[in-house]
């Protein structure tokens, strides 16, 4: 039944939501929507998502060839999709409407050093309000790992789902004991929320997304029920060795649902478990950007405090009186800046029109488009003073 999931009194107004969704497409984070579907967390934090599990990401430092690092690489990016697009199924109960950054909004944060893992860090900047770009730099220094990149979406409407296709790509890197640094261009899933009827949405994956490096090619095709292995949330990951790497290096598929777990179906690892997210995975501990340790105003979780108490207790007008003083400080801020002909200055990223290890690596992989702009990391680390 339409609206089954939706607080009754908040029925016709997740209608209203539903119909002007049909017509606006491009950008929905601006929308107001009803207060059941609001979540209290700001897209600033969704990068924490890509370390949930540590130890895949530091685990690619410690791999002793370039097919077994390919390997950890697919492995850790197979294993971050649960966090990414079913935890707030499982902390909300759906899919819920991120609070929108506003521009220069920050967040940090780290995992800690356990069992020799060493520390990984967190730095993410909201570098455009409108449209929406995060770009965000993680960190595990001791072992030479390093993920830089940013992320938009674009939104349309097709057959009851909300169809986001993700703009924007990441650079995972690895500093190599012979001192070269191995290079993984990864770009995104296209994403579809269905559920939107019943007022219970919910994502699911469509069409592929890459991993290339300059010896290996990873397609991963995303599908869901009633597609290849016929369950929700299946993937299959192809990796093949880059033109001029096909004898020293060997072939492999994986398949499985990216939500619990996977294994090789070709290649000489046939039959072998390769992913298994089913145990627990690990938060990140947000940290101020002071060197005191505290937060600054800009900071997400001081920033949305109030907002987010208001979302989470079930006060909406406080909610949206704080949030309403969150957006007319901004627009003052850039009033203020074109007065005075400045520019909000990012902190910690520097905006290029086209990223070289993009068009160099995507190529290998025909992705398209054949070019994107990146942010690159200052790498004034860490945080502020
Ligand atoms: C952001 C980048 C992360 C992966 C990710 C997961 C969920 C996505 C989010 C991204 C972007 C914003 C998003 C969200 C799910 C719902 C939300 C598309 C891609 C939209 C703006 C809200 C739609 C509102 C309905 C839920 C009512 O790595």
């Amino acid at each position: 039944q339409a609206g089954e999931a939706v607080p009754p009194a908040q029925r016709s107004s997740w209608a209203s939501f539903l119909k002007s969704i049909a017509s606006v497409s491009g950008d929905l984070s601006s929308m107001t929507c009803p207060p059941f579907i609001l979540s209290p967390v700001s897209l600033t934090e969704f990068p924490a998502y890509w370390c949930e599990h540590p130890e895949l990401f530091s685990a690619i430092a410690d791999q002793k060839s370039e097919e077994q690092r390919t390997l950890a690489v697919v492995k850790w990016f197979i294993s971050t999709l649960k966090g990414q697009y079913t935890s707030r199924n499982e902390s909300m109960g759906s899919e819920k409407k991120p609070l929108n950054p506003v521009l220069g909004e920050l967040f940090y944060g780290k995992w800690p050093d356990i069992n020799g893992r060493g520390e990984t860090e967190l730095l993410v900047e909201q570098v455009s309000h409108h449209p929406p770009i995060t770009a965000y730099a993680i960190e595990n220094k001791s072992k030479g790992v390093k993920l830089v990149g940013h992320n938009a979406q674009k939104t349309s409407f097709s057959g009851g789902s909300i169809i986001v296709k993700q703009l924007g790509h990441a650079t995972l890197t690895v500093k190599l004991p012979s001192g070269d640094v191995a290079e993984y261009l990864i770009t995104l899933p296209r994403l579809r929320i269905d559920g939107l009827w019943y007022g219970a949405p919910y994502i699911e994956l469509s069409e592929t997304s890459w991993i290339v490096s300059k010896s290996y090619v990873c397609s991963v095709e995303y599908k869901g029920k009633g597609y290849f292995s016929g369950k929700t949330h299946s993937f299959k990951a192809t990796l093949n060795p880059a033109p001029g790497f096909g004898g020293s290096l060997g072939s492999h598929v994986v398949e499985g649902t990216w939500h619990t777990t996977s294994k090789f179906t070709s290649g000489p690892k046939t039959g072998l478990e390769f992913h298994n997210v089913t145990g627990p995975k690990e938060e990140v501990t947000a940290i101020g950007g002071h060197t005191s340790g505290e937060m600054g105003e800009l900071e997400t979780r001081q920033l949305w405090k109030l907002v987010a108490k208001g979302i989470r207790e079930g006060d909406f007008d406080m909610a949206s009186r704080e949030k309403s003083k969150i957006e007319n400080d901004q627009r003052q801020r850039r009033k203020d800046e074109l007065a005075a002909g400045t520019k909000w200055p990012l902190k910690h990223f520097v905006h290029v029109d086209s990223d070289p290890t993009y068009e160099r690596l995507g190529k290998l992989g025909k992705i398209s488009p054949a070019t994107e702009d990146m942010y690159v990391f200052k790498e004034n680390w860490p945080p502020v003073a």
